[in-house]
Order: C-alpha cells, then structure tokens, then sequence
C-alpha cells in the first residue's frame, strides 16, 4: 500500500490532509504525506469551555454507563486494527507488528477499563467514635488533557482516555506534531463508538487539538483543567510540571527513561540475547522503556558480548512495511543526528563502538535507517546518563551485584531496569528495597514491552507519574473521606471536649 492508501484506508479524507499548515512525514522515506489543519490559540477557550460543559454531563452518569462507550470504543479498535497499525508504521514508523502491537495495547486498556467501571472502589475505615462509619468515596476530577509523544502514539493516548472515561472526565488530546494522523484516525474510531453509545455522551467528550508549544501551554496553565498527564522528554516534563503545580493542578509525567540490564553469572544467556536484541533494537530503540545500558558481570561479559555482536550483524534493517524487518527508521533526521553525536562523545570518553553507521542500501531513500550500536564502555559516564533516543546498547562490567545495583541506579532517570539470574538471592535483592529504584523492576524479561495491567511510569527524572493499570486510576479520580454518624451523641474525635 502506499501512503495515501494507508490514509484513506484509516477513513481520512483529502479536505483532512491538505491544505493544512502542519506538514506530516512519514520516517519511512521522509516523504510529505499530509498537511493537516492546527488548531489556533484563540480556539484553546472554546475547547477547554466545551471540556467543562461536557464534564458536568459525563461525570453524572453512572460510571458502568461510562464504561459502556470504552467496551464500544474496544470493539471499534479490534474492527480497525489493520488500519490503525498501518498508521502508527507510516507514521512512527514502527514494523508491522510492533504497529499491531501497539493497537493490541489499546483493545487490552479498553478491556481493564471496562472492569475497572464497575469498581472505582473506597475503602471503609475503622472510626474511633462510637455510631460512626468512615469511608472513602471516589469522584470524577475533570476535564483532562493528554499530551502524548510520537513513539507511541496511540497506545499512551489510550491508557489515559480509556481510564478518564470511565472514571467520569472528558478528555483533550494534544498528540505529537509528528504523529497528528495517527490521532486524527484514533478519533474516527472513537467517533464510531460514540455513535453506537447514544445521546448519553455529551459533545466534546474527547476533543483533539493539534499543534505546538502554544497549544500545549493553554492546557497546561488553564484553571478549568484539574488533571495533565504528559508523555515526553524531561524537558517537556520540567516545563510542564511547575506550571501545572503552580495553578495547584495535578499532573501525571512520564518522561524519559534510561533502562538498565543486569546480566548475572548464572543467566540463561539464550534468553537474555534474545530479550536484549527485543529491547534495545525494537523499535528502533524509541521506547521510552528500551535497553540502553547493559550491566555484565566481568566472567561472562566476552561471551555476551561476542553474541550480541554476531545477532546485530544479521538484523533485518529497512522498510518497516516489508515482511521479516525488524528495526525501522528513526523517527527523522534529527534523531539521526543526535545518534551520532551520543557515539561520538562515547567515542572520545574510550567506549568501543560497533555499529551505529546510517544505513542507506536497501532501504528506502528518504529514511533515518541506521545500524543499531554496541558500545563497550570503559566506565557510566556522562553521555551514558543521558538518555539518546536511537538503538545504542552501552555495555559496562561488574565484578559485585552491589556495585552493579549502584551503577543501575547511578543515572538521572528510574523508569525500568531488570537482571537476568537464575540465583534466587540475586533476584530478590535486586527487587527489594536495596535493589533497583526504578518503577518498572523485572527478573528474567527486558525492561520493555509492559502489560497494561501493572501501573506503568518511573521514579526521578522520569517524572513519578503512573498510568494504565493497578490503581493508577486513582490519579484521575478525587478521594472524598466521609465520616457517618448513626448515633445520637456528637463525640468529637482525639478525646477533645467542647461542650456547650
Ligand atoms: C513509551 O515508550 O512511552 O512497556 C511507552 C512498553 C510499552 C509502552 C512504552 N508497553 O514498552
């Protein structure tokens, strides 16, 4: 298929993707696919008034009514995965099956959310008063804006709308300036659901706004939007989060990440080969939970190493549209660019590096396609602390588990880490209070590829936010604490006496 077909096949029509300001590549072959409309400043007022309007008819339902659109909106998505998928690889320019994949994340929160509508449980709570009753209930906040990145560019807008849904809030989606076809097909399929759902569902219960900076800024400073939850870099983050605070709002960051391997002397090294290649080099290494930092023991780091080497050598690079492909293109030339400036200054601090050239034969013209890199650190320096969004697997060796904890969590951000071991003192150490500090703590699997059903988001740097599942719901709800009294008497609570 080529690109308009793929477009039209997601249900987008020609007056949607021309004549817009917003000229949208596909990273496949840097080719114009689209120019889309951007919503103006001036409309931010009237989107956010609409946000509120639909609020206070939303929140009203009864949340396994709300619950009601999410299981259509499922149903939707697995009618239009193909088409949907396809639009997340001509955009992000994900293989076929991590686009799929990423569709497949979207039926799976519907799922959790549909359940979760029939819970949004409190807790009953022991009083110290006689003839009361304490409890919590738990309420929907309000309008809630989405910010999402390009790498995922519609499984992240899903984890948070399935869940403000069904918790009672409408939702304003500002996706990626790189990725706004995606999102404008999402919402069609939204759009579907909606209309199988009924009268019940207010207007502008999820409304799309496409655009930059000013854009993100009108939901990030408007008073009338109690709830941010932001996807990006730690710069977007450091941006976004004392604004919100600022206005006293609540935001949910989940920002960058710069996950760690430890490879222990007892690993399964078949397994670990295989989730280290999974890990650093899908997705072309722009997960915000990919491998960038492997932690080998010094008796098995020749070996590993020289395995990983020879798995590189043969990875299919190219097309991500082509059967067998597993790494894509980066997302544009500016990543490339930023890849090789990482190993460049690895380079100057001593690292060995293997790979990591632009590739240009047999693949399309027009794509940031790359070799994936390995590179053999003599130390964590600097640039291994930071995180480079491009396929690059620093390799560092350690001779205790303690140092290599240390060296895991020795980087600015704590979102995912892991340790392939078969010694049960090595893995439960490694996930226990003295061991990893990062949200997403894994024994024998990458740090990659999450259910939706454990909440997902990372400590430090990468913004403390959880999203998906668990009871991260409870960042998009507000906890009223009610106490009854059913007695006669009024005693008052700490033995305090007042009486009149
Ligand atoms: C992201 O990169 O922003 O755990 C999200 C994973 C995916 C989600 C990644 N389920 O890799």
């Amino acid at each position: 298929m080529n690109h308009a077909d793929v477009l039209q096949a997601a249900g987008l029509s020609e007056a949607e993707t021309t004549g817009g300001t917003l000229a949208v590549t596909s990273p496949i072959d840097g080719a114009e696919v689209a120019r889309v409309a951007e919503t103006q400043p001036g409309d931010m007022p009237e989107v956010i008034a609409r946000a509120q309007e639909a609020f206070r008819a939303w929140c009203m339902l009864p949340a396994p009514r709300r619950g009601e659109l999410v299981r259509l909106l499922g149903e939707e998505l697995r009618s239009a995965k193909a088409q949907l998928g396809a639009m997340v690889t001509l955009e992000a320019g994900k293989i076929v099956s991590e686009g799929l994949g990423e569709v497949q994340e979207m039926i799976d929160i519907c799922d959790f959310a549909v359940g979760l509508s029939r819970q949004l449980y409190g807790l009953t709570i022991a009083s110290e008063r006689p003839g009361h009753r304490m409890m919590e209930t738990w309420h929907p906040l309000g309008p809630t804006a989405v910010i999402t990145a390009f790498n995922f560019p519609v499984a992240v807008w899903s984890w948070n709308t399935a869940i403000a849904l069904v918790c009672g809030n409408p939702v304003i989606w500002k996706p990626s300036e790189k990725t706004p076809l995606t999102a404008m097909a999402c919402m069609k399929v939204f759009e579907r659901a909606l209309k199988r759902f009924g009268a019940d569902a207010p207007e502008g219960l999820v409304q799309l706004v496409i655009g930059g900076a000013q854009i993100g800024e009108a939901l990030v400073t408007a008073r009338e939007i109690p709830l941010v939850s932001a996807t990006g870099s730690t710069r977007m983050g450091r941006i976004v989060g004392p604004k919100v605070a600022e206005r006293f709002g609540r935001s949910i960051l989940e920002l960058g990440g710069n996950n760690a391997m430890v490879v222990a002397p007892s690993a399964d090294l078949d397994m670990a080969v295989r989730a280290i290649v999974f890990s650093a080099v899908g997705t072309a290494g722009q997960r915000c939970t990919s491998l960038r930092r492997l932690i080998v023991h010094e008796s098995i780091r020749e070996e590993l190493v020289g395995r990983l080497k020879k798995a590189y050598e043969s990875l299919p690079i190219g097309d991500p549209r082509r059967e067998g492909t597993l790494v894509g293109p980066l997302i544009d030339m500016g990543a490339r660019e930023r890849m090789r400036e990482a190993l460049a200054r690895a380079r100057a601090d001593g690292g060995r590096v293997h790979g990591g050239q632009p590739v240009s034969e047999g693949v399309p013209a027009g794509g940031a396609y790359v070799a994936p890199a390995i590179v053999e650190m003599p130390e964590q320096t600097e640039v291994v602390r930071e995180e480079t969004f491009a396929p690059i697997l620093y390799v560092m060796g350690y001779d205790r588990l303690e140092d290599a904890i240390a060296m895991q969590n020795a980087v600015p951000q704590g979102l995912s880490s892991c340790i392939f071991t078969l010694d049960l003192r090595e893995a439960e150490t490694f996930i226990s209070a003295a061991g990893s500090d990062c949200g997403i703590v894994n024994v024998n699997i990458g740090p990659s590829g999450a259910e939706i059903g454990g909440a997902f988001g990372g400590e430090k740097e990468t913004g403390g936010g959880r999203e998906s599942g668990s009871d991260a719901w409870k960042g998009y709800m507000r906890r009223a604490t009610n106490t009854i009294n059913y007695s006669d008497r009024l005693p008052l609570a700490q033995g305090v006496r007042f009486d009149i």
